[in-house]
């Protein structure tokens, strides 16, 4: 469904705009880098930028959303942590008029709706990240059987739903693989590597790891070479976003493929506001285009990682 321009909240053309970046938390590289590009873009847009940190707790990000409203924000770019609780925060936006755009997740299209609630989603097809990374998998995985852990981002949240989903549906269709365990890491490092740890103790003959972020995998890695595996030799390890470590990972041997989820919104969020300003229909979804790091190409990207 298409709804017309006029029905959601304008935005003035105007030469600087107070503008609401609600970012989620700041525990691991992709989120600075996301932070950063918001930063890095405010200048040259004419954003007066009010960048807030809900340290992991979606309360602290519906709460960081209210204090922009009530302090006057011309425009919202809002990450929801997770696909519901984050909706009153939407709501309230839009009851206050404030054209709000959601970046690099996603809330409950049956709740919240783009073209409505609020203007768009910017951001990855994370059903399709989960495909590429399994049809990666199913190409180069050598052996007969494939014993697969998947280490799943937040419970709730967009991509780790449609990660999974994208890579459960691909993954059904090659009887040499089957998923042992499927457990949340919360898109973390240390978390990745501890729920790691545990399934190592249950399924010791785990030869695959699908991670939802490169931050877990990088903690499986941990895991893996303190249990006396070989990441890269005796397990195959694939993820998604592109970070600097997983990079120099897939270099040093022991990452097979990272699918691109870029945290350079930035210069994306400047342009769709402006085009918004300007009258332009913004479709409901402003789909991010995605590269994949293998051994091919990983060293040619890590200069531009972060
Ligand atoms: O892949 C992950 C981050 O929402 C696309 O969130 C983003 C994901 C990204 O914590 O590393």
């Amino acid at each position: 469904t298409t709804a017309m321009a006029q029905d959601l909240p304008p935005l003035e053309q105007k030469d600087r705009y107070k503008v609401g970046f609600a970012q989620m938390e700041s525990n691991n590289p992709w989120r600075i880098a996301e932070t950063k590009s918001f930063h890095d873009t405010a200048e040259a847009c004419g954003w007066d930028l009010i960048a807030t940190d809900a340290a992991g707790s979606a309360a602290k990000q519906v709460a960081d959303v209210d204090s922009m409203i009530a302090q006057g924000i011309d425009v919202l770019f809002l990450p929801p942590r997770e696909e519901k609780p984050l909706i009153p925060a939407v709501m309230k936006a839009r009851a206050a008029g404030i054209p709000t755009f959601l970046v690099d997740r996603s809330v409950d299209p049956a709740v919240a709706k783009p073209g409505e609630h609020f203007v768009a989603f910017l951001g990855s097809d994370f059903i399709d990240q989960g495909n590429r990374a399994a049809q990666w998998l199913m190409e180069n995985f050598e052996g007969d059987k494939g014993i697969i852990v998947q280490l799943e981002g937040t419970t709730g949240s967009s991509p780790a739903n449609d990660r999974k989903k994208g890579f459960d549906d691909a993954i059904a269709a090659d009887d040499r693989f089957e998923i042992v365990a499927s457990q949340t890491g919360d898109f973390a490092r240390d978390l990745g590597r501890q729920v790691m740890e545990t399934l190592l103790q249950a399924h010791p003959d785990v030869n695959v790891v699908y991670a939802h972020n490169d931050e877990m995998a990088i903690g499986a890695i941990q895991a893996l070479e303190l249990a006396g595996r070989k990441p890269g030799e005796d397990v195959t390890i694939v993820s998604i976003d592109g970070t600097r470590d997983a990079l120099q990972a897939i270099i040093d041997g022991k990452m097979g493929v990272t699918v691109e989820s870029s945290p350079f919104f930035g210069p994306l969020a400047c342009e769709v506001m402006k085009k918004y300003a300007a009258g332009e229909t913004i479709p409901e979804w402003v789909k991010v285009e995605d590269r994949i790091f293998t051994k091919d190409n990983a060293a040619d990207h890590i200069d531009e990682a972060y």
